[in-house]
């Protein structure tokens, strides 16, 4: 058993009891009330859900296990000349708790390894794929094509305790982790490099053979660790995290689940936001000709689109009210490495006029960026300009937080999912409007 492994053990035997005594002695203390406002308004703060793993504070922003973006950033270790962590010691992280030794980041980075072969009918099926289906479909179906190999699945049929229902789902949920890479890869070079592909090297950590399967050059390796832990969790609330969640709460392996955490995650006003961002972005340049708006352009374009009735990307969130530190972290890698490109610039722009735009607008109740609304420009500025692509690569990273809770979901042995509705009859009685 590796470590990583063994320390998961030992953690979910010495959470077990909690959750237990929570369940048995104070499972009628109230948390919370539901309004009809909550009912209607897609469960807005209803607090229904339990995880560890992360923690979104309205005002502060994520916290993964407690610590902040920068905390993360520092604490975890780091593959050698790189700046950000390796993907693998997140992982640890986010499963355990606990930050890594380097020796024990090199176990993980070994167990990837070991796992990381995709099989070859998984190829197939994206190849038997229309060349434009959107690479979120391709990157789903290849997840789902993979079901067949669930751990769980086997056990569950030869007969399993609930008590070792951890044990399979975190297999699956690290053999896939170690494989999306190379899928996404494939699919990226499939789609727009010619159909030509680039081996992985295993010697590398997940992030630096990303970027070689990717074709591109350092620093690309620390963008891909550095975006894939940013987008991996923001609790269990949003649709990829609740939706792998609810999946998975009927038993549904990893690979089930997390193929509809991604299919929930290629929503315009969840994660294909960043794609729109970049549109609404490129469009707007083009109409200038290439050239960078005056200010007075930049707010004449945004009260278009809202006037038109339409969103502004990026901007906006369900839980957030204030810049949201993921945007801030990749902003400060803008600053550091691509301080003088255009986009970056414009996006800067954007920064500065959007809030008060949308403030005076009225009706978005957070003004700030999100997440999406910066990570376009660093993928465009490293060659990426393909933005159909862009939630591949969210949802490469939002898989790392999603399979670490639903792997704590077995362990904890939470149930299915199932929420009560009522009619717009009875709302109607309980608000008093008919009898
Ligand atoms: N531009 C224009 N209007 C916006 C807006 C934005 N960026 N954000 C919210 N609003 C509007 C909503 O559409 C809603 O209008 P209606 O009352 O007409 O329906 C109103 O303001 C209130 O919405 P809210 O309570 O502030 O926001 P929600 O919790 O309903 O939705 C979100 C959150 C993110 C979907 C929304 O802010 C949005 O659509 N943003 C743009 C898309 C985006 O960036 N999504 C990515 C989010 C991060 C991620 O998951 O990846």
């Amino acid at each position: 058993m590796t470590k990583l492994k063994e320390t998961l053990l030992k953690k979910i035997e010495a959470h077990r009891p909690r959750t237990t005594r929570l369940l048995k002695e104070h499972a009628d203390v109230k948390v919370g009330e539901v309004t009809i406002g909550q009912a209607i308004g897609g469960a807005r703060g209803v607090k229904c859900l339990v995880t560890d793993i992360s923690y979104l504070d309205p005002m502060e922003g994520i916290r993964f296990r407690g610590k902040t973006i920068p905390e993360t950033f520092a604490a975890l270790p780091k593959a050698p000349g790189s700046d950000y962590p390796y993907v693998e010691a997140f992982w640890y992280f986010l499963l355990t708790g606990d930050v890594p030794t380097e020796e024990q980041t090199r176990e993980v980075v070994a167990d990837f390894k070991a796992r990381a072969r995709v099989p070859h009918y998984v190829y197939d099926i994206l190849r038997a794929m229309p060349r434009d289906t959107h690479p979120m479909t391709m990157f789903s179906a290849a997840i789902l094509s993979m079901q067949r190999e669930s751990q769980f699945l086997k056990r569950y049929n030869a007969g399993m305790s609930k008590m070792d229902y951890w044990d399979p789902m975190y297999e699956d949920s690290t053999t896939l982790l170690a494989r999306l890479p190379q899928i996404a890869a494939y699919i990226f070079r499939m789609k727009y490099r010619g159909d030509t592909h680039i081996p992985p090297d295993h010697d590398l950590d997940l992030g630096a053979n990303f970027a070689q399967m990717m074709g591109i050059d350092k620093p690309y390796d620390d963008v891909a660790r550095m975006y894939f832990i940013l987008h991996s969790d923001h609790e269990s609330g949003n649709i990829s995290a609740h939706t792998t969640h609810l999946v998975a709460s009927g038993l549904s392996d990893a690979y089930y689940a997390l193929s509809a955490g991604i299919n929930g995650l290629a929503g315009p006003l969840h994660g294909l936001a960043n794609q729109e961002v970049l549109r609404w972005t490129q469009a707007f340049m083009e109409k200038l000709g290439g050239k960078l708006p005056t200010e007075e352009q930049l707010k004449e374009a945004l009260w278009n689109t809202l006037k038109s009735g339409q969103v502004i990307p990026g901007y906006g969130h369900a839980v957030l009210r204030k810049t949201d530190p993921r945007y801030t972290a990749q902003r400060e890698f803008c600053l550091k490495h691509l301080p003088d490109d255009e986009l970056f610039k414009l996006v800067s722009m954007i920064y500065k006029v959007t809030p008060d735009i949308l403030m005076e607008h009225g009706k978005a109740k957070n003004p700030w960026p999100n997440v999406d609304a910066q990570s376009g420009v660093i993928q465009w500025y490293y060659g990426i300009t393909e933005y159909d692509f862009y939630t591949v690569l969210f949802g490469t990273g939002r898989a790392i937080g999603v399979l670490a809770n639903i792997t704590w979901d077995r362990a904890l042995g939470y149930p299915i999912e199932r929420p009560k509705s009522i009619t717009t009859d009875m709302l109607e009685e309980i608000a008093g409007i008919k009898k």
